[in-house]
C-alpha cells in the first residue's frame, strides 16, 4: 500500500492536481471537492484492503437490495469516521476557510424518501463499522427527492439535482454493465423455456466506498444508472432528425431519472415497476457473477450470498433467481426454487394496506411476461404443499408482492417488536401459520456515529470525556453515564451543551428563514413525512387550543413553547398539503399575536432533509411520536431524539414501545389509546363527535380552523380537514386529542423544574444505547444472513 502524504498535503495536492486551483483561487467548491478527495484516498484503502480481505477468506457476503439510499452528506461522515475532524478544521483554518461552510457545500443525496431509505443507509455504515462483507445495491437518480419550499403556506414541489455540483464519491465503473430487457414473448421448447425481450436498456455501475468507524473496514454501495445500448443513432442523425438521433439515449435514461416519492396516482406505475426490475436484475447479474468466479458451483449459493429485500419494492428478485437458475441454468425448478430461498430475506417496513404493492397483472404481464409465468408457478408449488391455504401471490387481477416476498425468503423481519407482533396477527397471519419460524424481529437502530458523534459535538466531547470513546461502536456503555445523571454538577454540564445547541440552531433559524426564537424556550418538534397517521394535525390542533387558553389567561405561568414542525407531503397526498398549510397559517396568527408571544411560537421549517435533521435533533428539548396506534412500523427518529436527550411525548407505536421500556416510564410522556384498542374504537359509532363533544378545548379548536380564523380571506380553505376530524377521522386525532393535551401540561410542569428535566433528558442519553444499528446489523447477521465479521479475522 502506498503512504499517503499528510491530510494538509493532499488537500493542497488535490487543489493543484485533480482541480487546477492554488489556494488563492480556489472556490468553496474547489475546497469542498479537494477535502473529500483527500478524505476519498484514505477510505479507499481501507475499501481496497476489505475487498481483498472478503475474497481471501471466502467469506460468506450480503448484499443489501433497497429502492432508496437517503444517505445525506458523505463528507463528515467520512471525516468523522476516519478522526480527522481537527486536522481537517486546522487546514481549512490555516487557509481562511470555514470548517462548517465547507461541509455545508456539500449537497444531500436525497435518494429516499424517509425513514426506510434512511434505515438502508444507516444499515451501510453499520455493516462496515462491523466488517461485514457487504454491498448495498440501489439506482443512481439523477434527480432524488423533490425540493420543498412555501409559497403563502402551500407546499410547492421543485426538481432536485443533486448531481449539478460536482459529486466526490462516486467511482464510475464502465467495464460493469448489464443488459436488462422488458416485454416480448416467452418461447416454450419441452422442458426449455426462454424469454426474448422485447425492449433492452443498459445498466452502468457507480461505486460508492461506505467507510466504518476508524477506518477498520470499507464496504460498496454500488447504484445502476441506466444508458441506452445503441446510444446515438447515426442514421437518423444523417438524415436531419438530430432529436431522433438522441431518442433511444433519452428513453434508456428516464428509467434512473427520478425516484418516486410514495404518493398513489396510477400514472408513472409502469415506470416504477421498470426501475425496480432494473434495479433487481443488475445487481442479481453482478452477484452471480462474483460468485461464479470465486465458487462456482450454484448448490453452494445459500452458503456464500445473503440478498435481503428492504421492503417488496425489490421482490422480484425471487422469481427472477428461479428464471436464472433453472431457464437459462438448466436447473430443477424445485432445486432453483431452493436455492432462492436460502438466499433471499425480506424486511416489511408498513402495514398501512394502501402501501402494500400489488401490480395489475395485464401491466406485470407485458412487462414482466416469464416471470409472471414464474411467480404462478411457485404459488401453485407453495399452494401444493400447504393444502390448507387460502389466499394466493395472485389475487383482484394483481400480483401481491408481499404474499410473494413472503414465501420466496426464508426469513421475514418486522422492524419492531409490536410491529412484528402485528405482522403475525394482521397480515401475514395465513402464511405465519404455515410458517410459524419465518417471522423474526429486528427492531431498527441509527449509526451513532452521524447522530450523536456527528450531529452532536458537544453532547459526544461530554460523554467521552466521563466515559471514555468506546461508546461510538459500542453503545451499550452509554449506561456508564448513569451515576453521572445523578451528579448535579454534571447535569449542569449536560444542560449547558443542550442550551448551546439550542442558541445554535436558534441563530441559524433567525439567519436563514427569519424565525426568531429565545432558547430558553421549550423546542418542541415534529420532524417526518406528513401522513395521517402521523397526526401532525393532532399536533397543530394541540397548538390551537393551547393559544386559546394562553389567550384567556395569559398570566397563568404559562411554559414557554416552540412548536418546530419540518417533513414533506408526497405531490399528491391532498390531505397532507392541507395540513401544512394549516400549520404555516396558524403559524402566521399565532406568532403575530402580541398577547401569546413570550409563550408561544410556530414554526414550519422548509425543505426537511437529513442535514435539517442533524440540525434540528441535537437541539430539540421534546421528541414528538404521535401516530395512531399500530400505525408506525418502527420510527427512527424516535430514536435519534432519545440519544440526543430529547424525551417523547408518545403513544404506545412502534419503537416508542421499546424507548419507553428502555428509558422508563417515567422519562417518557406516554399518552393515548393502544393499538387495540384503536381497532376496537373504529367500530364505536361517532367515535370523533364523542370525543369533541366532551372536551370544548378541542370544541373551540376545530371551530376556530372551520370557521376561518387562520384563512379569513377564505374561510372554506379547511373543511376538508376539518369535516374529516368531525366525521369519519380514521385515524383517531379527536378519540386521542384529551390525552394529548393532558400529556403536554405534563411536558410544561416538568421542563418548568429545569434540574427535573435535564434528569430526564439525561436519562434518554445513557438508556438509548441498545437503538444504535450495530445492534441489529448484529441481529439480522445471526438471525438471518449466517454472516461473519471478517475484523480481526
Ligand atoms: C408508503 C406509502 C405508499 C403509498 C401511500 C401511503 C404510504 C405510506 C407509507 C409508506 C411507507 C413505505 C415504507 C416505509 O418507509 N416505512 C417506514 O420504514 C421505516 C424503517 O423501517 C420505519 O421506521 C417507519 O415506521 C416506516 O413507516
Amino acid at each position: 500500500m502506498t503512504k499517503l502524504p499528510s491530510l494538509r498535503e493532499s488537500i493542497l495536492q488535490h487543489l493543484r492536481y485533480s482541480f487546477g486551483k492554488d489556494p488563492e483561487h480556489a472556490i468553496l467548491e474547489d475546497w469542498r471537492m479537494a477535502v473529500s478527495y483527500a478524505v476519498r484516498d484514505r477510505i479507499t484503502d481501507a475499501w481496497i484492503n476489505a475487498t481483498h480481505r472478503t475474497y481471501d477468506t471466502g467469506a460468506k457476503r450480503v448484499y443489501y437490495l433497497s429502492m432508496e439510499f437517503l444517505i445525506g452528506r458523505l463528507l463528515e461522515d467520512g471525516i468523522v469516521n476516519l478522526e480527522l475532524v481537527d486536522e481537517a478544521r486546522a487546514v481549512l483554518a490555516e487557509f481562511g476557510k470555514d470548517y462548517q461552510a465547507v461541509l455545508a457545500d456539500e449537497p444531500d443525496a436525497a435518494l429516499g424518501n424517509g425513514g426506510l431509505g434512511r434505515l438502508a443507509a444507516c444499515f451501510l455504515e453499520s455493516l462496515s463499522t462491523l466488517g461485514c462483507p457487504a454491498h448495498g445495491y440501489g439506482i443512481r437518480y439523477e434527480h432524488g427527492l423533490f425540493r420543498q419550499s412555501f409559497v403563502d403556506g402551500r407546499q410547492v414541489e421543485m426538481p432536485e439535482h443533486w448531481l449539478e455540483q460536482r459529486h466526490a464519491w462516486e467511482f464510475e465503473r464502465p467495464e460493469v454493465r448489464y443488459r436488462v430487457g422488458f416485454g416480448g414473448h416467452v418461447d416454450t421448447r419441452g422442458e426449455t423455456v426462454r424469454w426474448y425481450p422485447a425492449e433492452e436498456v443498459e445498466a452502468e455501475a457507480f461505486d460508492t466506498p461506505v467507510v466504518g468507524w476508524k477506518g477498520r473496514w470499507a464496504n460498496t454501495l454500488r447504484l445502476w444508472s441506466g444508458r441506452a445500448i445503441h446510444p446515438f443513432d447515426l442514421d437518423r442523425f444523417n438524415h436531419g432528425d438530430y432529436a431522433g438521433a438522441a431518442q433511444p439515449e433519452a428513453l434508456a435514461r428516464t428509467i434512473s431519472r427520478v425516484l418516486y416519492p410514495d404518493d398513489t396516482t396510477e400514472q408513472g406505475k409502469e415506470l416504477r415497476l421498470k426501475q425496480e426490475y432494473f434495479l433487481t436484475c443488475a445487481a442479481l447479474r453482478d452477484i452471480l457473477r462474483r460468485f461464479n468466479n470465486q465458487f462456482g458451483d450454484l448448490r453452494k449459493l445459500p452458503a456464500k450470498v445473503a440478498i435481503q429485500l428492504n421492503d417488496t419494492h425489490p421482490a422480484i428478485a425471487g422469481p427472477e433467481l428461479v428464471r436464472v437458475l433453472h431457464d437459462e441454468r438448466g436447473l430443477p425448478f424445485d432445486d432453483a426454487l431452493e436455492i432462492a430461498q436460502g438466499c433471499l430475506s425480506y424486511t416489511n417496513h408498513t402495514l398501512l394496506p394502501e402501501a402494500l404493492e400489488a401490480w395489475d397483472e395485464s401491466l406485470f404481464g407485458r412487462l414482466l411476461p416469464r416471470h409472471i409465468q414464474l411467480i404462478d408457478r411457485i404459488d401453485a408449488t407453495h399452494a401444493a404443499r400447504n393444502p390448507s391455504r387460502q389466499q394466493s401471490m395472485r389475487a383482484d387481477h394483481q400480483v401481491k408482492m408481499g404474499q410473494l416476498s413472503f414465501v420466496m425468503a426464508h426469513k421475514v423481519n418486522g422492524v419492531s417488536a409490536l410491529h412484528t407482533d402485528l405482522m403475525k396477527s394482521t397480515v401475514f397471519s395465513e402464511l405465519h401459520r404455515l410458517h410459524p419460524d419465518r417471522i423474526v424481529n429486528q427492531t431498527n437502530g441509527v449509526t451513532p456515529r452521524r447522530w450523536l458523534l456527528g450531529c452532536n459535538p458537544r453532547l459526544a466531547s461530554l460523554i467521552t470525556e466521563s466515559i471514555g470513546e468506546a461508546w461510538v461502536d459500542d453503545l451499550d456503555q452509554l449506561t456508564r453515564l448513569e451515576p453521572n445523571v445523578q451528579d448535579a454538577a454534571w447535569l449542569d454540564r449536560y444542560a449547558q451543551v443542550k442550551r448551546d445547541n439550542k442558541v445554535d440552531l436558534a441563530n441559524w433559524m433567525a439567519r436563514h428563514h427569519g424565525v426568531h426564537v429565545d432558547p430558553d424556550m421549550l423546542f418542541d418538534v415534529q420532524i417526518k413525512r406528513l401522513h395521517e397517521y402521523k397526526r401532525q394535525h393532532l399536533n397543530i390542533l394541540e397548538t390551537i387550543a393551547l393559544w386559546s387558553e394562553i389567550r384567556d389567561n395569559p398570566e397563568a405561568g404559562w411554559t414557554p413553547r416552540l412548536k418546530l414542525f419540518a417533513g414533506k407531503a408526497a405531490p399528491g397526498y391532498f390531505f397532507a398539503k392541507d395540513i401544512i398549510r394549516l400549520i404555516n397559517d396558524a403559524a402566521a396568527v399565532i406568532n403575530a399575536d402580541p398577547v401569546t408571544a413570550p409563550y408561544l411560537k410556530v414554526a414550519f421549517l422548509p425543505n426537511y432533509n437529513v442535514s435539517l435533521a442533524e440540525r434540528l435533533v441535537p437541539a430539540a428539548d421534546l421528541s414528538e411520536q404521535i401516530s395512531t396506534a399500530g400505525k408506525e412500523a418502527s420510527g427512527t427518529g424516535n430514536m435519534k431524539f432519545a440519544l440526543n436527550g430529547a424525551p417523547t411525548v408518545g403513544t404506545l407505536d412502534g419503537a416508542n414501545v421499546e424507548i419507553r421500556e428502555h428509558v422508563g416510564a417515567e422519562n417518557f410522556f406516554l399518552f393515548g389509546m393502544t393499538a387495540e384498542e384503536v381497532m376496537e374504537r373504529r367500530h364505536v359509532d361517532g367515535h370523533a363527535w364523542r370525543a369533541i363533544e366532551a372536551d370544548p378545548r378541542l370544541r373551540r379548536a376545530l371551530d376556530l380552523i372551520r370557521d376561518g380564523r387562520f384563512s379569513p380571506q377564505d374561510p372554506g380553505r379547511y373543511h376538508g380537514i376539518t369535516g374529516n376530524l368531525e366525521g369519519p377521522d380514521y385515524f383517531l386525532v379527536c378519540s386521542d386529542f384529551t390525552d394529548y393535551w393532558r400529556a403536554q401540561r405534563e411536558v410544561d410542569a416538568a421542563f418548568a423544574d429545569r434540574s427535573r428535566w435535564s434528569r430526564m433528558a439525561a436519562w434518554n442519553t445513557a438508556r438509548s444505547g441498545w437503538f444504535s444499528s450495530d445492534r441489529t446489523i448484529r441481529g439480522y447477521m445471526a438471525d438471518i444472513w449466517n454472516a461473519q465479521s471478517l475484523i480481526g479475522a
